[in-house]
This record gives C-alpha cells, sequence and structure tokens, in this order.
C-alpha cells in the first residue's frame, strides 16, 4: 500500500483512552491511519503571532501527526468565517444563516495555500494524498499549481447543496471547478453525489461519461458514493469494557424501571436538537400515560462557540428545555436530563447500551455516526430502537430504522411511540438488518472503496497545472 497522507482541517490523533469527546472525522480517521501507517496534516488549534510555516511533528498511538499554527486573521476568516458561517450553514440548507463576506473568501483561498505550501516538500512521489472536509475544496488545485503530480482525492463529509442553493455562493463556479484538480471526490451518499453531478452539468456544461468519470475542460474526475463507517472492532471491544458496563448499570440504575431515550449531539443547529425536543413535548402531551415512564437524556457538548448562531442555538435550547421540563415534570421526575458536555467513549458506549430509544433527529447531516454507533452498542437479545431522520446520510443506509421527518413533532411523537411499545420480535429483526450494513460498510471498508478508486486511478490521466 502506498503511504497515505491524510490532510484536515483539524489534527485529533487517537487520544488516551478515557479522553472525551472525540468527533466523528477524528474517530474514523484513527482508525484509517492506523492502517496505512501516513501521516496526519493539518492545523494544530493555535494561533501563531505571525505564520511561519513551521511544521511541528508528533507520533500518537501509531500514528504521525504533522500541524502547523495559523494567523489569528486566518483563524477568524477561513475557519470561524468562510468555513464555519459561510459553506457549513449553506451546505446545511441554512441560507438564512449563511454569511457572505469577502474577507472570508480571501482568508480561505490565503489558509489553503498556507496548507499547500507547507505541505507540498514533504510529499513523496508514490505518496496517496487524500484532503477531507469543506475547510480544504481549494487545497487540490493549490498543490497541483505547486507541480504536484501525485494521485489526489478529496472527501466531502457534509452534504452536498442542491444546485438552486449553492447558486447563491459568491464564485460558487471556482469553489466546485477546483474539485476537478482532485483525480477522485467522495460523498456520503448518491443524494449527494446526484446534487453534485447535477450543477456540473447544468452550470458547467460537463460531460457525465459512461464509466460514471466526469469530463471537465480537459480535465477528468472521478465522483463517487461512498458512506463513511464506525470502527466496529474498537467499537465493540468499548462496549464490553470495563468502563461501559459500569456506565450501562449506573444509568439504568438511575433510570429506576423508567425507559430512557437517548441524543447525543454536537451542540449544533444543523441536529435539530430544537425540533427534537418539540417532538418529545408533542409525545409527552399525546400520551399522558406515559409521564413519569420515560425520560429523555439528551447530551450535547457546545461546539464552534466563536460563532454567534452557536450561542443561540445554546440559549434557545435552555430555554426550551427548561419550559418542557417546568410544564410537565413531578417532584419525582424530570421529563428532559439535557447535558452540555463530552463523554469519554467508553462511557458514552454504556449509556448508548442503556437506552430504550437512540434518537437521531438532525435536520440534515452529511451521514451521523452516532446513528451507528448506537446501532452497535445494542444487546443482540434485547435492542433498543433506533429512531432516525431521512434528511441524515446515514438513513440510506439504516432503512430499518424508524425514519422521520425531523421538522415534523407529530412524526417525532408518533415514532417515539412505537418505538416505545415495538414487540421484542420487530426490535430485534430491526437491529439485526440494520447492524449487517453497520458490520458491513465500517470504517475499512470505506477506507478500501476510497482509497481502491484513488489508487486505480489511471496516473497519467493526472493533471499538473505548474503556472498560475
Ligand atoms: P459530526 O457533525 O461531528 O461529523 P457525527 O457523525 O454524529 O457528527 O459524529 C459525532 C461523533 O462525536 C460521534 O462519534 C460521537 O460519538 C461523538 N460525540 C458526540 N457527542 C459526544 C459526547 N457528548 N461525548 C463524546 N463523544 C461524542 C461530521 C458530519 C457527519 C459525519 C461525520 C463523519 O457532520 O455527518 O457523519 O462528520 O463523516
Amino acid at each position: 500500500m502506498n503511504r497515505l497522507i491524510v490532510v484536515s482541517n483539524r489534527v485529533q490523533p487517537p487520544m488516551e483512552e478515557g479522553s472525551a469527546n472525540q468527533g466523528g472525522l477524528a474517530v474514523a480517521l484513527s482508525a484509517a491511519l492506523r492502517e496505512s501507517n501516513g501521516i496526519w496534516f493539518g492545523w494544530s488549534g493555535d494561533e501563531a503571532g505571525n505564520f511561519t510555516g513551521h511544521i511541528d511533528f508528533q507520533r500518537h498511538h501509531g500514528v504521525t501527526t504533522a500541524t502547523i499554527d495559523l494567523e489569528a486573521q486566518d483563524i477568524d476568516e477561513y475557519y470561524n468565517g468562510y468555513a464555519n458561517r459561510t459553506l457549513w450553514p449553506l451546505f446545511h440548507d441554512r441560507i438564512d444563516l449563511a454569511e457572505f463576506q469577502r474577507e472570508f473568501e480571501g482568508g480561505y483561498e490565503r489558509a489553503n495555500r498556507r496548507f499547500a505550501d507547507t505541505l507540498s516538500p514533504l510529499l513523496q512521489p508514490d505518496d496517496l494524498i487524500w484532503i477531507h472536509d469543506y475547510h480544504l475544496i481549494p487545497l487540490g488545485r493549490d498543490l497541483r499549481r505547486m507541480g504536484v503530480g501525485n494521485r489526489l482525492g478529496f472527501f466531502l463529509h457534509i452534504p452536498w447543496p442542491p444546485t438552486r442553493l449553492l447558486l447563491s455562493l459568491p464564485h460558487h463556479r471556482e469553489l466546485v471547478e477546483s474539485l476537478f484538480f482532485y483525480d477522485v471526490v467522495g460523498f456520503q451518499t448518491q443524494d449527494w453525489l446526484d446534487s453534485f453531478l447535477h450543477y456540473v452539468q447544468t452550470k458547467l456544461n460537463a460531460e457525465v461519461r459512461e464509466d460514471g468519470t466526469i469530463l471537465h475542460e480537459g480535465r477528468v474526475l472521478r465522483a463517487i458514493a461512498c458512506p463513511i463507517g464506525i470502527d466496529r472492532a474498537e467499537f465493540q471491544e468499548m462496549v464490553e469494557s470495563e468502563e461501559a458496563l459500569v456506565a450501562c448499570r449506573a444509568m439504568e440504575k438511575s433510570a429506576d424501571g423508567r425507559a430512557m431515550i437517548l441524543g447525543v449531539d454536537r451542540l449544533d443547529y444543523s441536529k435539530g436538537l430544537q425540533d427534537r425536543f418539540l417532538g418529545y413535548q408533542r409525545f409527552l402531551a399525546t400520551h399522558p400515560e406515559m409521564l413519569e415512564r420515560v425520560f429523555l437524556l439528551q447530551i450535547a457538548p457546545p461546539s464552534r462557540e466563536n460563532v454567534g448562531s452557536y450561542q443561540e442555538i445554546r440559549a434557545q435550547l435552555d430555554a426550551l428545555s427548561g419550559h418542557i421540563n417546568g410544564e410537565f415534570a413531578s417532584v419525582e421526575w424530570v421529563p428532559i436530563r439535557y447535558v452540555n458536555k463530552g463523554y469519554p467513549r467508553e462511557k458514552l458506549a454504556g449509556i448508548y447500551r442503556a437506552a430504550r430509544v437512540g434518537l437521531v433527529t438532525p435536520l440534515r447531516d452529511g451521514m451521523n455516526l452516532v446513528a451507528k454507533e448506537y446501532i452497535a452498542a445494542q444487546n443482540p437479545e434485547d435492542p433498543g430502537v433506533l429512531i432516525l431522520s431521512s434528511f441524515a446520510g446515514a438513513a440510506r443506509q439504516l432503512t430499518q430504522a424508524l425514519l422521520v421527518n425531523p421538522h415534523s413533532a407529530d412524526d417525532v411523537a408518533d415514532a417515539i411511540a412505537r418505538a416505545l411499545t415495538m414487540p421484542k420480535e420487530e426490535r430485534i429483526a430491526r437491529w439485526r438488518a440494520s447492524m449487517d450494513v453497520v458490520e458491513r460498510e465500517d470504517v475499512t471498508w470505506w477506507l478500501r472503496r476510497f482509497v481502491g478508486a484513488l489508487a486505480a486511478t489511471d496516473e497519467a490521466s493526472i493533471p499538473v497545472e505548474t503556472t498560475g
């Protein structure tokens, strides 16, 4: 296997056991890198007074990392700005929250060039370079302009927006055209891939050829649907760990015979937490017989706290959970336990297992690994039920979950009621079908599929641009 160079905005190598809150990307890529013995390159998360291009190399649990610091202005305009205030909301269907500022765009271009300048001297001719996510879309183009002829792949972890939405992004054409400097571009689902194909066919007049490759102005790109999975083996170990067992027992004890409905999400407007709370409120209002017999545990560690819309959502959720608790609580029972912190993954695995219902209702989500982790954590003989938004990428694979429209409080309420009363045989049958997918299409499968497509690229067709 060629050496793999993974590039992503943040580098989060495997952490010490028991550390809290590793994101989906980090969890998946650590597994991928362990297998490929590669380097993980990206931003350290730290601020430098002036950008120096200094690279900090480290080794963590079998993974070599190489990180750079960015200047305050870069962080503001590239990370908090273009990535998280322009692209993230737009790609998650929240044009109302998307901010279009020229400084953001300039910062995004500048930071991507800084990545290219510092990364290119590390590259060896046979390296496969795999760039991740919306922060780094133009990086492939910048590397090509420096003469990098390696095979280059890009994977988008978030949805690709419908063309009519993307058109509202200034310079959308340049952004999309920069993807044509890669050999392979991967999307989480066929839906997101179809949206991409729609744009390139209708706006760029690109040709989608019979072999699935796309031809645009002499460049050939292979675009694939390649859904990310969880590290099944690692997760299985975690579920069986002492910490998980202790956490599971502690949760069951604290539930005191009540059925636990569980939500686990980064605190983000795309995760649909407000609508979820409203759906649960509707459930309580329409099923008075269930009062005091269930509770919702929502674990939601804050994220991106420097972005205003994230502060707002936090305040709104605090108010809404307080309101629902005020409306339904008794002296002995609180309907929503709302916790704003991350948990060590072993503990989280135990909490998943103790939950009768996994409530995963994002309004839009590239994939959603929590849904897969919930399935993987269940007791095969007495599994809980996954309620899943049809707008999560995971819904394309986990078709035997109870799929809901997360915007509809009635739909969510009905699904909760159905999940709580579902006969054991049906629970087992639905869980088994979901678990088959989680087991078959795990992170190793994802890695092989993407890297396999990249490695299969015909080297002679690699376009190299040395000017501009
Ligand atoms: P995220 O938006 O971060 O990822 P998700 O796929 O659900 O969303 O991954 C979250 C990860 O963080 C899970 O592994 C989960 O266990 C962990 N996590 C969440 N809350 C936690 C807590 N309180 N304590 C500990 N761990 C917690 C982006 C995209 C997704 C896509 C992934 C991977 O938005 O759509 O699935 O990348 O491609």
